[in-house]
């Protein structure tokens, strides 16, 4: 049995939860205050970050490409990384898309400003960071709706990482009302699908304490 520890709106913890949903391994999820700098924590993984994976007989990964390729090789179906040199290369071209170009134009501008903000008590947001994330976002459903005209699913024909990093990165945003769904039809049929997968369920069913979610966060016709 494995141990997740994460937080709510962190898409790189939402990446390895629908991995290992996908993978169908078992975890449990364990709620990391990682502000509080615990030392417990720290020893777990230096870095400080979330998610960190840990096995009940002690071995610990971090980093959630390392623990997603870590989870590949031991549970090798169904593949999600792609079966041969050229689909893994596309697929970790869009998964690193996702977690470095969306995370630092999107992610961190809402999530950082209007969560990580007020829960840290940082003070006023940013509001231009806030009108950045916004005017971002539009961009990415652009660049979804540009390869749901050419595949099936976003780095292929078959559903793999790269859907689920970029999932991640869009329900956290979609958490907070902030995805302009209705002017990107393709992108909101392709989340659609992802949406409607078990291993999405349990994401949907996410509420944080004195923060609620979107009113269409959680339905399947939103
Ligand atoms: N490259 C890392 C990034 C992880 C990361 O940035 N985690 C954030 C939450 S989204 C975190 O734990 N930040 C705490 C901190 O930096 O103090 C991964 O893919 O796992």
């Amino acid at each position: 049995m494995w141990t997740l520890y994460h937080q709510w709106l962190s898409p790189f913890c939402r990446k390895v939860r629908l991995f290992l949903a996908e993978k169908k391994v078992d975890f449990e999820l364990r709620l990391e205050p990682v502000w509080d700098r615990r030392a417990e924590f720290l020893a777990l993984n230096p870095a400080g970050e979330v998610p960190v994976l840990e096995n009940i007989d002690g071995a610990t990964l971090a980093d959630s490409q390392a623990i997603v390729e870590f989870i590949e090789e031991e549970v090798p179906e169904p593949s999600l990384i792609g079966r041969d040199a050229a689909e893994r290369a596309e697929v970790r071209r869009l998964v690193a898309w996702f977690d470095r170009k969306f995370n630092a134009e999107v992610t961190d501008n809402l999530v950082g400003e209007k969560v990580v903000n007020r829960l840290l008590r940082m003070g006023t947001p940013d509001s231009r960071a806030i009108r950045a994330g916004h005017l971002n976002v539009r961009h990415h459903l652009e660049y979804v709706g540009f390869l749901m005209e050419r595949r099936t699913w976003l780095a292929g024909d078959r559903l793999t990482l790269a859907d689920l990093t970029a999932a991640a990165h869009f329900s956290c945003i979609d958490y907070l009302g902030d995805v302009p769904w209705e002017a990107h039809e393709e992108a909101k049929t392709w989340y659609a699908r992802i949406k409607s997968r078990p291993s999405f369920r349990p994401l949907l069913s996410d509420h944080i304490p004195g923060m609620a979610p979107a009113s269409n966060y959680a339905d399947m016709d939103f």
